[in-house]
């Protein structure tokens, strides 16, 4: 049966891995982002590659008033949102708390922390009704460990780790499956945004190791779904076989 799946922070990285594979395997996705240009390119191609129905809406998962715009200009089908993947988030610098800057912290909590509340409080009511649906946030890691110089990172990762315990009890009684999947490193645009451009910074930080690639956390989102009614993956944390820990990573030889 073909599903609809809403993917946040599809113009990237997982987002557009995730749309990409829940297409290809001929379900119908919402895709989102506030790069309009990369959403519309991305319409076409699944479109063109997998003839399913694409749904493109452009908004910032920060603003609520854009957000309720969103979720609220749905008719028909694209109501009823089988699949929530909540993966829109950024990590931005690498600060130790007192010199960090308010800004950066201001970001990453208003996308992984807020942003993900506003989708799964816009959403939720539309599986509430239907008694059915899954919602998916993307964790990290960085919700498992604190690691130095990431602690309002690794905060707003926390906060997804419990929000989703939290989503999930509130659910249940709904018949909703609620799952995290926390990625370790993976090589996507994360490092260049989290160094805020540079190219070289954001490279260093995958040498001498084979990362995650964006397809293999696709991989893992599409396979939680794919298990009878009755069963849920809680929570997936997928790392690099390099990567023991968020902080024990073996460099100088790619596996
Ligand atoms: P990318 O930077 O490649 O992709 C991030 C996506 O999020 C982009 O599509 C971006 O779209 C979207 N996004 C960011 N901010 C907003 C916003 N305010 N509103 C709407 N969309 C937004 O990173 P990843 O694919 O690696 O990251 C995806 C998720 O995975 C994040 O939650 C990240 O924290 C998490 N993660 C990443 C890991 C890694 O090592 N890469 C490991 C573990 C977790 P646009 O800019 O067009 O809005
Ligand atoms: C992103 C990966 O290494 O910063 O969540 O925890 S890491």
């Amino acid at each position: 049966m073909n599903k609809v799946i809403l993917v946040t922070g599809a113009t990237a990285g997982f987002g557009r891995a995730i749309a990409t594979k829940f297409a290809a395997n001929g379900h119908d996705v919402i895709i989102t982002g506030r790069r309009k240009k990369l959403l519309d390119e991305l319409e076409l191609s699944l479109k063109d590659a997998y003839g399913v129905d694409v749904l493109a809406l452009h908004f910032d998962v920060r603003n609520l008033a854009e957000v309720e715009l969103a979720i609220g200009s749905l008719t028909g089908k694209w109501r009823e949102i089988d699949v929530l993947v909540n993966n829109a988030g950024l990590a931005v610098g690498l600060n130790q708390i007192q010199e960090g800057v308010i800004d950066d912290w201001e970001r990453m909590i208003d996308t992984n922390v807020k942003g993900l509340l506003y989708m799964t409080r816009l959403v939720s009511p539309l599986m509430v009704q239907r008694k059915r649906g899954h919602i998916i946030n993307i964790g990290s890691i960085a919700g498992k460990e604190v690691y130095p110089n990431g602690t309002v990172y690794c905060g707003s990762k926390f906060a997804v780790d419990a929000i989703t315990k939290g989503t999930r009890i509130d659910l249940v009684e709904h018949h909703i499956k609620v799952t995290q999947v926390a990625p370790g490193a993976a090589d996507t645009e994360f490092s260049l945004v989290r160094f805020k451009g540079d190219v070289e910074r954001a490279g260093d930080v995958y040498n001498g190791f084979t990362p995650l690639y964006a397809e293999d956390v696709a991989e893992v989102t599409y396979y939680v779904t794919t298990l009878p009614d009755h069963v849920n993956i809680n929570d997936l944390v997928i790392m690099p076989t390099a990567q023991a820990s968020a902080t024990n990573l073996v460099r100088g030889e790619e596996t």
